[in-house]
């Protein structure tokens, strides 16, 4: 098979995409039709992680593979796995309460009967659910940041720590004048900006006269006395 507008088969553009040198590909002002082609089209393929594991266990000694993957651990957090909560985490934000409740039982979820009265609270732990359900998500800390980014939870992960501090600060938020300061303090010290965003959960519910679930009181605690016992 040959290109309509380019003079050149498909056994051409493959053998171009694998001769091309690096710096040719980003050239801009290049006038080669076939690597602009090539280019534009994102003919060259990049490899998954796990093909690239494989190449590089050719081409490193077995213990500068184990640094490199130790470089990958020390982010702790999966960004790719914090990218999927955060786009999952308010997925069920909009179902009716009785619709929330079902799908918790269904899934075998225990639940208070504060969060049998309030979708606020209960959207969630419905939210895990239904990111199971229906998203196919299987993974238990992407699950697990979905369902505490409401209340948080005692000792969370570095994911669901992002994922409960990020919906808290995250750009479009404009509830709170502490926000600058937050999202300043969130890069160097996630753990203080938990304590102080559930410090602030807590004001606002008791403003509102709501009730405080007991895990947001539990983590708010926790976090509290982590903090004090630093200083
Ligand atoms: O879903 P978002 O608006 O992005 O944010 P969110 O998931 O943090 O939900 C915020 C709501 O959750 C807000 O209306 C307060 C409520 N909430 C959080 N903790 C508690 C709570 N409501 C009650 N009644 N008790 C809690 O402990
Ligand atoms: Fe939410
Ligand atoms: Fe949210």
């Amino acid at each position: 098979m040959s290109c309509d507008f380019l003079d050149i088969s498909s056994t051409e553009i493959r053998e171009k995409v694998n001769t091309t040198p690096y710096e040719e590909l980003f050239l801009t002002d290049t006038d080669d039709k076939v690597t602009e082609y090539i280019k534009d089209n994102h003919l060259y393929k990049e490899l998954n992680e796990a093909e690239m594991i494989t190449l590089l266990s050719k081409d490193l000694k077995e213990s500068r593979l184990m640094h490199t993957l130790g470089v990958i651990d020390t982010y702790q957090a999966d960004v790719k796995k914090c990218e999927t909560a955060a786009l999952l985490h308010d997925c069920a934000k909009y179902m009716p309460l009785d619709k929330m409740i079902e799908i918790c039982e269904r899934n075998f979820a225990k639940l208070n009967e504060l969060e049998r009265k309030s979708p606020a609270l209960l959207h969630s732990k419905a939210g895990a659910c239904l990111a199971y359900e229906k998203y196919g998500i299987k993974d238990e800390e992407i699950l697990n940041a979905i369902k505490y980014h409401t209340t948080g939870k005692p000792d969370m992960t570095l994911m669901e720590k992002i994922i409960f501090v990020s919906d808290f600060i995250e750009p479009n938020r404009t509830h709170s004048d502490k926000l600058p300061m937050y999202r300043m303090i969130a890069m160097a010290d996630l753990n203080l900006v938990c304590m102080n965003v559930l410090k602030d959960t807590i004001d606002y519910l008791n403003s509102k006269g709501e009730e405080i679930d007991p895990i947001t009181e539990e983590t708010y605690n926790y976090y509290k006395k982590l903090i004090s016992e630093r200083k």
